[in-house]
C-alpha cells in the first residue's frame, strides 16, 4: 500500500468518528495519524493478499481506540513523560531483577510486603515472571497461559496486581510483565473450542487432519525440548487433528497467518499495558511465523508482526517498552531491534544472550578470547535500543555462540561446547561447578546447562568441603561477573537469589510436575530466614548482598554507564583480562576484570590508550589500583572501574538527590 492509498484509507476511517470524539481524544487521533502509514504498510505486507484488509484495518483502529479510552489516567501521564524522553530506558539509573511471585514471596500480597528488599538492594525494575491464569500441574512456569486477562488465583487477583504495580510505582520501581505471544495453553478457551471442533478457533492454531503438512514442517524444523517434548506436533484424539506444539505438547502455537489472531493478541498486549506494565517481555518471538521449508524461526514476517505491535503500542501506550526474548544466534538477535526503515522501531530491548554465554565461557576457559571475538563481531545496535545484561535467567544456559567465532579462536565448535557443558556439570577434572545438563539431544550432541550462578561458580561445592578460600573465590567471581553486567551497557538483571548467592534448590525433585525439568534447580523458593542474613556481613549472604548493593549504587552514579554509547573494547594485552571503556561527554571509565583464578598484570599502555591516569581511583574502593612498576595488578577475579573526569577532579559522582529525582521521572 503506498502513502496515497494509506492517507485515503485513514480519511475514510476517521470519517466514521464523531467530531466530539476527534476533539476530546485529540491525542489519540494525532498519534494515529502520525503512525498510520506504518500500520497500513505493515498490515499490507502481512495480510495484503486477503480480501478484507480494509475491514480488518477498521477493526484494528477500533480496538486501538477502545484500549486508548480504557487507559488509566496515570498511565497516560507516564505516556506523555516518556514521549518527551523516549530513550528513558537507556539510563544508567535502571537496574532490574526478575522473580517468580510464588517462589519469592508466596503471592502478590507477600510480594507487596517485600518492596523494602528491592529498595534496600537498589533495583528499580522488577520483572514478575508469568503470573497469569494457567493450569495446575505442568504449565512451563506459567508460559502456558489459560486466560490472559486473569491472574493465577493461587497468587492473587487482577485488582491486586494493578494495585501492586501502583505501589511499586509510588516507590519509583517499574514493572515488567510477560506477554506469551507465541502460544497458549491447551486449556485456553480458544484451544478448548478448537478441540471441540469449532472451525473458527481451529484456525487460531496450526491444525491438520493428517501428517502430510506436519511432515513437511518437521523436515526443516528443529526441536526446542528434544528430551521432554520431541517433535513439533501433537495428536489430538478428541478432534482427530494434529496441532503444532513447538514447545511442550500443552503449548499450542498461535497461527499469526490468521489476521484475527493478530488482533486478539494485540488486544491482550494493550490490556496488559493498561494494567500499568512499563516493559512487556515478548516470549519466544523468533517463532511467531512458520513456513514449510524453513526452521520456523526468525522469519521476516515475525519481525513485521513485532513492528506492527510496536506501532500500535506507540499509539495507545507509548510509555511501554517492548523486550524481545530471542535465544538465537547473535546476528539474528540484533535484528529484533529492527532493521532498515524500521531500525530501532521493533523491540527496543532484548536479552544479551551472547554476552551471557560468553561470560560463562570466560569462567570455564579462564580466557577472554572468545568473549572479545564474539562481542567484536556483534553488529552494532540502533542508538535507541538496549540490552538486558545478565549472567543467568530462569532458563537454561544454551551455548548459542556463533560457530565461526569459536573457529576463529582455533577451537572446534562441537568439542568446545562439550567442554563447557562438562565444566559446568562438574565432570571436567578440577571443575568445582555443580550444574546439570539440560535437554541433551542425543542426535545432535547438543546440551544446555542448568544451575544457580553461585553453584556454577563453585560456591556450593566449596561450602560442602568447608573450603573457606574456595568460598571467597566463588563470591569474588560472582561479583566480578555482576560488575561486568552492571557496567558494560544496558539494563543489568540481578537474577533473584543471586543478590545473596543462592545455591541450587533441589526441592523441585519432590514436585511431580517439575521433577522432569531441571531448570527448577535455579528457580529457588526463597527462604526469608536465609534472606535476612543479607543484613549480616559475617555471613556469605551478607557479604554478597553488601557488594551487590554497592555495585548497583555506584552504577547509578556514573552517567557514562548509560547505554547511549556502546562500550569500546580495549586490548589489555593479557587474554585473562577483559577491558572496555565507557564514556560520556564529561567522564570516562575503564573497566578491567580478571576472569582467571590467578593474579594478572596489565600494562599501563591500555590506561594510556583509554586516557586514564594510573593514579585514577577505582570507583568501588575509592583507592587507586595496585601498581607494580608499569603494571596494574589484578588479583584472581578482581575488577576495577577506573574513572577519569575531563574536569580533572578525582572520580566525582552525581549527588544522590539527582539520582532519585531521575528515577522518579521514569514513573511519573
Ligand atoms: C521461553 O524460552 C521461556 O523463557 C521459557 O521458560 C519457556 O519454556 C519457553 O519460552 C516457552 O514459553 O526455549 O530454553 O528463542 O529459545 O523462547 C528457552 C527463544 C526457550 C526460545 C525461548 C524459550
Amino acid at each position: 500500500m503506498d502513502s496515497k492509498q494509506a492517507a485515503h484509507l485513514l480519511a475514510t476511517l476517521l470519517d466514521t468518528y464523531r467530531g466530539s470524539e476527534l476533539s476530546s481524544d485529540r491525542e489519540f487521533f494525532m498519534r494515529l495519524a502520525f503512525h498510520f502509514r506504518d500500520i497500513a504498510r505493515l498490515s499490507y505486507s502481512l495480510y495484503g493478499g486477503r480480501s478484507h484488509l480494509e475491514e480488518w484495518t477498521r477493526r484494528l483502529v477500533d480496538l486501538l481506540y477502545t484500549q486508548y479510552r480504557a487507559r488509566p489516567r496515570r498511565a497516560r501521564e507516564v505516556d506523555r513523560v516518556r514521549e518527551r524522553n523516549p530513550k528513558w530506558y537507556l539510563s544508567n539509573q535502571l537496574v532490574s531483577t526478575m522473580l517468580y511471585v510464588d517462589r519469592f514471596a508466596g503471592n502478590l500480597a507477600g510480594l507487596r510486603r517485600r518492596i523494602g528488599h528491592f529498595r534496600d538492594l537498589g533495583v528499580n525494575l522488577v520483572h514478575l515472571m508469568p503470573l497469569l491464569d494457567c493450569p495446575a500441574g505442568a504449565n512451563d512456569g506459567g508460559y502456558a497461559v489459560r486466560d490472559y486477562r486473569a491472574v493465577d488465583p493461587r497468587i492473587g487477583s487482577m485488582d491486586e496486581l494493578v494495585a501492586l504495580i501502583e505501589a511499586f510505582h509510588d516507590d519509583g520501581i517499574l514493572v515488567q510483565l510477560d506477554l506469551v505471544v507465541n502460544h497458549t495453553s491447551d486449556q485456553h478457551q480458544w484451544a478448548q473450542r478448537a478441540a471441540a471442533g469449532d472451525q473458527r478457533y481451529q484456525d487460531y492454531y496450526y491444525m491438520y487432519e493428517d501428517r502430510s503438512i506436519p511432515d513437511q514442517f518437521e523436515a526443516s524444523m528443529p526441536e526446542v525440548f528434544p528430551q521432554s517434548a520431541p517433535g513439533n506436533f501433537t495428536w489430538l484424539p478428541e478432534v482427530e487433528r494434529w496441532v503444532m506444539t513447538v514447545f511442550h505438547e500443552y503449548q499450542w502455537d498461535l497461527n499469526y497467518t490468521n489476521p484475527d489472531v493478530f488482533l486478539e493478541m494485540l488486544d491482550v498486549m494493550l490490556y496488559l499495558s493498561n494494567c500499568g506494565a512499563d516493559v512487556l517481555r515478548l516470549d519466544a518471538v523468533p517463532y511467531l511465523w512458520k513456513k514449510i521449508g524453513t526452521t520456523g524461526q526468525n522469519l521476516d514476517e515475525a519481525h513485521t508482526i513485532l513492528r506492527l505491535f510496536r506501532v500500535c503500542a506507540s499509539i495507545v501506550a507509548p510509555a511501554v517498552a517492548l523486550m524481545a526474548e530471542a535465544v538465537v544466534q547473535p546476528a539474528e538477535i540484533v535484528r529484533y531491534f529492527g532493521t532498515d526503515d524500521y531500525a530501532g522501531r521493533e523491540c527496543e530491548m532484548a536479552y544479551h544472550v551472547s554476552l551471557m554465554v560468553l561470560l560463562w565461557d570466560c569462567i570455564a576457559t579462564r580466557s577472554t578470547r572468545l568473549l572479545r571475538r564474539g562481542l567484536e563481531s556483534m553488529p552494532e545496535i540502533p542508538r535507541n535500543a538496549t540490552w538486558f545484561t545478565y549472567i543467568r535467567c530462569h532458563d537454561d544456559i544454551g551455548l548459542g555462540y556463533a560457530d565461526q567465532d569459536i573457529r576463529a579462536c582455533g577451537l572446534d565448535p562441537f568439542l568446545h561446547r562439550r567442554f563447557i557443558v562438562d565444566y559446568f556439570t562438574g565432570r571436567y577434572p578440577g571443575s568445582t561447578a555443580t550444574g546439570s545438563p539440560f535437554m541433551v539431544n542425543l542426535r545432535t550432541g547438543d546440551a544446555r546447562i542448568s544451575g544457580s550462578a553461585a553453584s556454577l561458580l563453585g560456591l556450593e561445592s566449596a561450602i560442602e568441603r568447608g573450603d573457606r578460600h574456595g568460598i571467597e573465590t566463588a563470591i569474588d567471581c560472582l561479583i566480578m561477573l555482576y560488575a561486568i553486567v552492571c557496567s558494560i551497557g544496558g539494563i543489568p538483571i540481578i537474577y533473584y537469589g543471586d543478590e545473596v548467592g543462592y545455591l541450587n534448590d533441589y526441592s523441585y525433585l519432590d514436585e511431580p510436575d517439575k521433577r522432569e525439568d531441571n531448570r527448577w534447580m535455579h528457580r529457588p523458593r526463597i527462604d526469608w530466614n536465609k534472606m535476612a542474613r543479607s543484613q549480616d556481613c559475617v555471613t556469605v549472604e551478607g557479604r554478597v548482598f553488601a557488594r551487590m548493593k554497592q555495585l548497583i549504587a555506584r552504577r547509578k552514579e556514573l552517567p557514562e554507564f548509560a547505554a547511549d554509547f556502546p562500550a569500546q573494547m580495549m586490548d589489555p594485552a593479557n587474554e585473562h583480562v577483559v577491558a572496555y571503556l565507557r564514556y560520556c561527554a564529561d567522564y570516562r571509565t575503564l573497566v578491567l576484570a580478571n576472569v582467571s583464578d590467578v593474579t594478572q598484570i596489565v600494562s599501563f599502555d591500555v590506561l594510556e590508550e583509554s586516557g586514564i591516569d594510573p593514579s585514577a581511583a577505582d570507583v568501588l574502593s575509592g583507592r587507586p589500583a595496585q601498581i607494580e612498576g608499569e603494571y596494574v595488578v589484578l588479583r584472581p577475579y578482581a575488577f576495577l572501574w577506573l574513572r577519569h573526569s575531563v574536569f580533572g577532579e578525582s572520580a566525582p559522582s552525581q549527588t544522590t538527590q539527582a539520582v532519585t529525582t531521575q528515577t522518579r521521572e521514569h514513573t511519573r
